[in-house]
């Protein structure tokens, strides 16, 4: 008897190949499905591995087939103990049934050549050896390294345990007969809301300290006013920070488009105001604390005169987790509509856009990749957020 190995990529290719090597007679004896090592292999199309057998010679078996047949007992069941490491949930009861199959067949190969009882019973009791072991193992296997393996990629790519969570639960209560890598994008593309409107009307940027909501600003000022030629208007109600104003008339000047200071509340609805044929208006605040509710208060104030639910939070993706939390609390306030996730050219991971979505539970408007103005900024739709955050595919 001769058993063999294949790594295939369906059944079809897997009975070609042992149809040619094995010849007609040979049966399969044992398939599982396999991925590639690695992170990037989790995500990848799963594999088959296929092991058949073949007895060749059914017609006068003699000592030496004998022979051949407990070799390829001693195979298999090396082969099913290495298997027990790797094992899948899903497999555990299939696994069952395909061992008394595999038995069945096998013996009756054997039983159509080897006419000898005492060999016959020799193997049987050989086998039931086997099958005592076979079930020892997939017993062992119900406590299965499936969902460990999958948290444990979650977490590689700074998904935070809550998401995790979220991610687990939903995935087993999803009936669809679909790989598992699906079923995860599935779940992770329904987290995922974009948002689709139009820049129009007036727009407020708010946020904590430096992750970027000038930068965007001016990113913004020039995709619309000299890619989509609209007439653009910029206000900035940060006169906090040393050089701020300049910043962002800096910008301006270059661009050729309105720009206005609002020092005091009462100056707001003039500004806008003055800007009231421009398509767009587009306001950048104080980068103020979360924890700072004084200072949100204010900031608050101001948003309130420009009377608009246009209003984008601002976060960065190189935020830790842990002050997710409490930068969207803090900026609830400001009844913020959307989310803008900054610096992604500055991570590896993107599990964080995932984290302030689902804690914002808002959708996102824009992402940016980078410091240059205006390039470095895009819409993104949940599909290819969803392939970011899983890793199949980077920013740079
Ligand atoms: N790598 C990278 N840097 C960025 C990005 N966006 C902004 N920056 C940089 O981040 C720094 C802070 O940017 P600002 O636009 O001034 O941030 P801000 O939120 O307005 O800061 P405050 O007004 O002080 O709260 C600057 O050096 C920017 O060039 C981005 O997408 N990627
Ligand atoms: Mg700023």
């Amino acid at each position: 008897m001769k058993v063999r190995k294949y790594v295939v990529k369906d059944m079809n290719e897997a009975v070609n190949k042992i149809r040619h090597d094995l010849g007609q007679d040979a049966v399969i004896i044992n398939q599982r499905k396999i991925r590639k090592p690695g992170i990037a292999g989790f995500f990848s199309k799963k594999l088959i591995e296929v092991t058949a057998a073949s007895n060749n010679s059914n017609k006068n078996v003699t000592d030496k087939n004998t022979q051949d047949f407990k070799d390829s007992l001693e195979a298999i069941r090396k082969a099913v103990s290495k298997r027990s490491n790797i094992s899948n949930k899903s497999e555990d009861i299939s696994k069952i049934n395909q061992v008394e199959k595999v038995e069945k067949q096998n013996f009756k190969i054997m039983q159509d050549g080897v006419k000898e009882k005492n060999t016959s019973n020799e193997l049987l009791q050989e086998m039931q050896e086997m099958k005592n072991i076979l079930n020892s193992l997939v017993k062992k296997e119900t406590i299965s390294t499936t969902d460990n393996e999958l948290i444990q990629k979650l977490k590689e790519l700074d998904i935070d345990d809550e998401c995790i969570e979220y991610i687990n639960n939903n995935i087993n209560s999803i009936k669809d007969d679909i790989e598992d890598e699906e079923k995860i994008k599935k779940v992770i593309a329904q987290m995922l809301n974009t948002w689709e409107e139009k820049t129009t009307g007036v727009m407020v940027l708010v946020g904590p300290t430096g992750v970027g909501k000038t930068t965007t600003i001016a990113k913004l000022a020039g995709r619309l006013s000299l890619i989509d030629n609209r007439k653009v208007g910029l206000i900035t109600v940060d006169t906090y920070r040393i050089g701020a104003v300049e910043q962002l008339k800096t910008y301006a000047d270059i661009m050729n488009i309105p720009f206005k200071v609002v020092f005091n509340i009462s100056d707001m609805e003039g500004a806008i105001e003055s800007m009231k044929d421009c398509d767009v208006v587009l306001i950048d605040t104080t980068g103020r604390s979360s924890k700072n509710s004084m200072q949100i208060s204010e900031l608050r104030a101001f948003i309130a005169k420009a009377n608009t639910d246009n209003i984008h939070l601002v976060v960065s993706s190189t935020t830790k987790n842990k002050d997710i939390l409490p930068i969207i609390e803090g900026y609830k306030k400001l009844n913020f509509n959307n989310v803008i996730i900054t610096k992604l050219d500055e991570t590896t991971t993107y599990g964080s856009i995932l984290n302030i979505l689902r804690l914002a539970q808002k959708p996102l408007s824009f992402v940016t990749t980078g410091q240059n103005v205006p390039d470095d900024i895009k819409n993104m739709n949940s599909s290819e957020l969803c392939k970011l955050i899983l890793g199949e595919d980077s920013i740079c």
